[in-house]
């Protein structure tokens, strides 16, 4: 094929490589299919290009002519690519705004923060109402001698009153044959251990674990919580322990509160006693106003939170304390029992139970 029947500029063939070109280009939808359709019309090797090159070798009279076609082509083809190429990334942004689109009037998704397990938050609670009373707060070894959790409490070796804690033993044998450690079955052992490290006045509560060789049920767990106090100066008097507990049951349970004491027995105070609210849920009545029985305080008006009493002689003693110049008082409470109480929970077993949904409620 000649020079000249390639390059007819002006001729139908031109109007028709426009055309298609235009056409292809419309066609185009991708960035990928825009540089093919420019390097084919455009490129080194395009077939705009080629016809532009070939105009040199025209006759003379029909260079001009045939040359300003060609670059009246060029510059539409060059203009629709920038135009096409302007629309394609308009319709992608377009796009975008649907498919990303972000609606700020909807609520926002809730953040799931953390939060201290139940039996934390009571007792913190507790030991934040002590603290304001000046107790100073103290922590003790769960693992823990006979000695302290027993021996020093005045229930020597195969009294009787150690079936009252009933007790998880460290596998390990001293030179008696006896095992002298064992997981403590109460926070009391601390009475002993502060008494023997420091001089009277003292004044501490000792919040812990403690741990119990015992079946569960709904208000017993193998493993609790207990809140231990102590107090020990010259003339403290039993009216002090009413005192301090009254002012306790009224920060927890509310201002409306009384209390009620009753004999009980531990070896390591005498007099001994438990200590009761009147039932928040009835207000002491045992029984609601639609006349049904309480099931809180199981119809008594009384609720049992603690046991307590004035520090043994014999445990004042043992620690070496004067029991004729000093005097003092100890009390023990189960916090989860108490939380029970508080927020109406009917099973013990769900504070170690680490069901979320329970968890999540406080
Ligand atoms: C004692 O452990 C004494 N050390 C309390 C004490 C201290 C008396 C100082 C006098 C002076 P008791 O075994 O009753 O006592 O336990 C005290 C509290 O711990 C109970 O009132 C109860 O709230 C809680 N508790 C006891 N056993 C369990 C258990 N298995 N599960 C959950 N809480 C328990």
């Amino acid at each position: 094929m000649s020079a000249s029947e390639d390059i007819q500029i002006a001729s139908p063939s031109h109007d028709e490589l426009q055309a298609l070109a235009l056409a292809e280009l419309e066609a185009c939808s991708t960035d990928e299919s825009l540089e093919q359709w420019r390097i084919g019309y455009l490129g080194r090797s395009g077939k705009l290009t080629q016809v532009l090159r070939s105009v040199g070798s025209l006759p003379v009279e029909e260079r001009k002519a045939a040359g300003a076609a060609a670059n009246q082509i060029k510059t539409l083809l060059e203009r629709s690519f920038e135009d096409r190429q302007e629309e394609l990334l308009a319709q992608r942004r377009t796009g975008l705004a649907e498919t990303e689109r972000i609606d700020v009037t909807l609520p926002g998704r809730p953040v799931s923060v953390g939060r201290f397990h139940p039996s934390t938050q009571i007792v913190r609670e507790i030991c934040d109402a002590f603290a304001s009373m000046g107790f100073q707060i103290l922590e003790g070894p769960e693992v823990e001698w006979d000695r302290y959790n027993f021996e020093l409490l005045n229930i020597p070796q195969d009294h009787p009153a150690r079936d009252m804690w009933d007790t998880l033993w460290i596998d390990h044998v001293d030179d008696e044959g006896r095992r002298p450690m064992l997981l403590r079955t109460h926070t009391s052992p601390m009475q002993a251990r502060v008494m023997e490290s420091q001089e009277p006045p003292v004044r501490v509560i000792v919040p812990g674990k403690c741990y119990r060789y015992e079946a569960t049920d709904a208000t017993h767990e193998s493993q609790f919580y207990q809140i231990e106090g102590l107090a020990v100066d010259e003339g403290i008097t039993f009216a002090h322990l009413k005192g301090t507990l009254y002012e306790f049951a009224r920060r927890i349970f509310g201002q409306e509160r009384r209390i009620r004491f009753r004999c009980d027995y531990f070896p390591f105070v005498e007099p001994g006693v438990d200590m009761s609210i009147d039932c928040f849920n009835c207000q002491g009545d045992g029984h609601l106003k639609d006349g049904s029985g309480c099931r809180i305080c199981k119809e008594t008006g009384w609720i049992e939170i603690m046991g307590a009493g004035m520090v043994h002689p014999k445990v004042l003693a043992g620690v070496g304390y004067d029991p004729e110049k000093y005097t003092g008082f100890a009390f023990g409470m189960g916090p989860e029992r108490i939380a029970m109480l508080k927020y109406g929970i009917d099973d013990i077993r769900l504070f170690y139970g680490n069901d979320i949904r329970f968890l999540r409620q406080f």
